[in-house]
């Protein structure tokens, strides 16, 4: 045989074959994944290859937790599954945190991870990297799924997106183990095994007696209340939320994920009277919220013990999981607003002048006392001072997401900058978990082209802080600014054995983790006071290039814990002196 014929028949042979890592790009480009997020090495760096150059963009983490919250957050902004793809048992295990994060938070993601050899990790014989991943990932996440076979790869995508995306949206696992990515079967017998989903997200339409009896129990209300959760920021039901507040005139309370579903300075919002309006409010309606911890689970005090409630969520069994439901509305949150829009007759939901009154009074008492720590000006600055300065920058630019995780640093950013327009802030969520900062603005920056603020505790940015450079890698808008004041809640906690090791709570005071992004080619800004944090914040908004702002709050500023220090369980012995 000459060359040449042997050179023409592998060629021919070539175009006609395909194997695993082929058919995991094919599938997912047929079912509109545009961007991985990731970590390489071992067996999965040649899926991200082809990805890359099939198209699909390829976003590359220095730690798969990091891959994975940018995934979530992208599956929370864009209503379909995030995609983080990692290597087999650390790199698998570092992604889970994020998988089951975004399970908690009800974000549609999958989690695909190479594994090792079946009949070696099956029998415990000691492989590389050997867990049994798919029964690890079973209990944190909303379904795990394995392919066995590569003519199974179009079904497990398939079948993964559709999980993650459907009913009440969460992370799903799919285990793909390193012979599966290397088989080769013949190109258009394997292009035959994959699928394209239809209607992954169907509507839900909610039944019309559900409908009714929602209706008449705000209609009886004299004190309602509505209150928006994540999951209706998620919904996209933007104009029909409105439409129905507007139209019935009830009060709304946005948890923290759905400030700016409709504008914080909306004159129905209570956000600044929030402590009034679920003390005293008759009908509480519940779009797209958990009664969980984050509202006290319905309890009194903070809530009236003779509260009636209506909740529209796509989850069955989420009702009356706390406190009974009196008008459950099972649907999809559009579905279920347009139904009631429908339904409702002019004039028939009034919330009482005196309550709307009530809750005006104590809004504009709330704004008189938060103007009046904003405008102090400490040296070293607060979290309020601090925080008037980037309000007013951010308050010009409705469009840039904020992203936020801490203690004091979370509690007073949530309070104090205002959102216009929806899921443009992405924060700590149903976990209060740390870490999501860097991930989350990588997510929302890369899946919106546009410009990121994180607002970080310094503990907090701590979590995912290499992954400025990632930022920097691929010259992402994000300004990360660090809440510095020297550790977790505050940088002036003593050792009580007064040896030389620092406190449980504290971290090197005066740190410059400006000085962290210079190192990768970002910008990197110091400031002690609010002009400069302006200027800082102006310029670096302005470059669209990334930044870190070192924020200088003083050590002595904030409280254990924020404004949740009544979870820690104390006793009267506490720390031994
Ligand atoms: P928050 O923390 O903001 O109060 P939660 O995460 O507790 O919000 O609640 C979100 C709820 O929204 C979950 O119970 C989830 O089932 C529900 N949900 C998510 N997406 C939809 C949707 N498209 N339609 C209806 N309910 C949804
Ligand atoms: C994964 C516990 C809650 S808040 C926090 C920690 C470590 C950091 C608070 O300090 P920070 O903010 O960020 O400097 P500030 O402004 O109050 O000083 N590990 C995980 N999640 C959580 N929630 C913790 C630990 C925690
Ligand atoms: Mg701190």
């Amino acid at each position: 045989m000459s060359t040449t014929t042997e050179t023409t028949a592998t060629a021919d042979t070539a175009a006609e074959l395909t194997d695993g890592y082929h058919l995991v790009v094919d599938a997912l480009k047929l079912n509109d994944v545009r961007t991985i997020y990731g970590v390489v090495g071992i067996p999965i760096t040649d899926v991200a290859r082809v990805a890359q150059a099939s198209g699909i963009r390829y976003i590359g983490f220095r730690h798969e937790s990091d891959a994975g919250h940018a995934a979530a957050a992208a599956g929370f902004l864009t209503k379909k599954p995030g995609i983080c793809l990692t290597v087999s048992a650390p790199g698998f295990l570092n992604g889970l945190v994020a998988l089951a994060n975004a399970t908690t938070n009800c974000f549609p993601m999958v989690q695909i991870s190479g594994s090792s050899e079946r009949h070696i990790v099956d029998l415990k014989r000691g492989d590389y990297e050997e867990l049994d991943q798919l029964a690890a990932a079973q209990p944190f996440t909303k379904a795990a799924y394995r392919v066995n076979r590569v003519e199974d790869i179009g079904r497990g995508i398939a079948r993964a997106i559709r999980t993650a995306v459907s009913g009440r949206p969460g992370g799903v696992y799919l285990d793909i183990p390193a012979a599966v990515l290397g088989q080769v079967i013949d190109a258009a017998a394997g292009a035959a095994t994959l699928r394209r989903l239809i209607d992954p997200a169907s509507r839900q339409l909610p039944a019309p007696e559900a409908v009714d009896r929602a209706i008449d129990l705000l209609a009886s209300a004299q004190r309602p209340l509505l209150v928006l959760g994540k999951g209706a920021a998620y919904s996209q039901a933007d104009k029909q939320i409105r439409a129905f507040i507007e139209a019935t005139g009830v009060p709304f309370l946005p948890m923290s994920m759905a400030k700016g579903l409709l504008p914080d300075d909306h004159p129905q919002s209570v956000a600044k009277a929030r402590s009034l309006a679920l003390r005293r409010a008759d009908v509480v309606m519940l779009v797209g919220a958990r009664l969980n911890w984050l509202l006290a689970h319905g309890k009194p005090p903070k809530w009236s013990p003779t509260v009636r409630l209506i909740q529209v969520d796509i989850s069955p069994t989420e009702m009356d999981s706390n406190r009974p439901i009196a008008a459950p509305v099972v649907a999809d949150i559009g579905s279920a607003m347009s139904a009631l829009l429908s339904k409702l007759k002019p004039g028939q939901i009034q919330p009482q002048s005196a309550w709307i009154k009530a809750i005006g009074e104590r809004k504009q008492k709330n704004v008189e006392k938060m103007e009046a720590r904003l405008n102090a000006n400490p040296s070293p600055m607060n979290f309020s001072s601090a925080l008037r300065a980037i309000r007013d920058v951010l308050n010009t630019r409705p469009d840039i997401y904020v992203v936020n995780e801490g203690a004091n640093s979370l509690d007073f950013t949530r309070d104090i900058i205002d959102m216009r327009e929806p899921r443009k802030r992405l924060d700590v969520g149903t976990w209060g978990v740390m870490g999501i900062g860097m991930g989350y603005a990588i997510g929302a920056a890369v899946t919106s082209g546009k410009s990121v603020v994180a607002i970080e505790g310094d503990s907090a940015f701590g979590f995912s802080g290499m992954e400025i450079e990632t930022i920097c890698r691929y010259s992402l808008p994000v300004v990360t600014i660090v809440f510095n004041n020297g550790g977790i809640y505050k940088g002036t906690d003593i050792n009580f054995n007064g040896g030389a090791d620092p406190a449980p709570t504290v971290f090197v005071s005066n740190a410059r983790y400006d000085r962290l992004i210079e190192a990768f080619g970002g910008n990197g800004h110091h400031v002690t006071d609010q002009q400069s944090l302006t200027k800082a914040l102006t310029d670096a908004l302005a470059s669209g290039k990334p930044a870190l702002i070192n924020c200088v709050i003083d050590p002595k500023a904030g409280t254990e814990s924020g404004h949740i220090g009544n979870l820690n369980v104390t006793t009267k012995i506490g720390p031994r002196k």
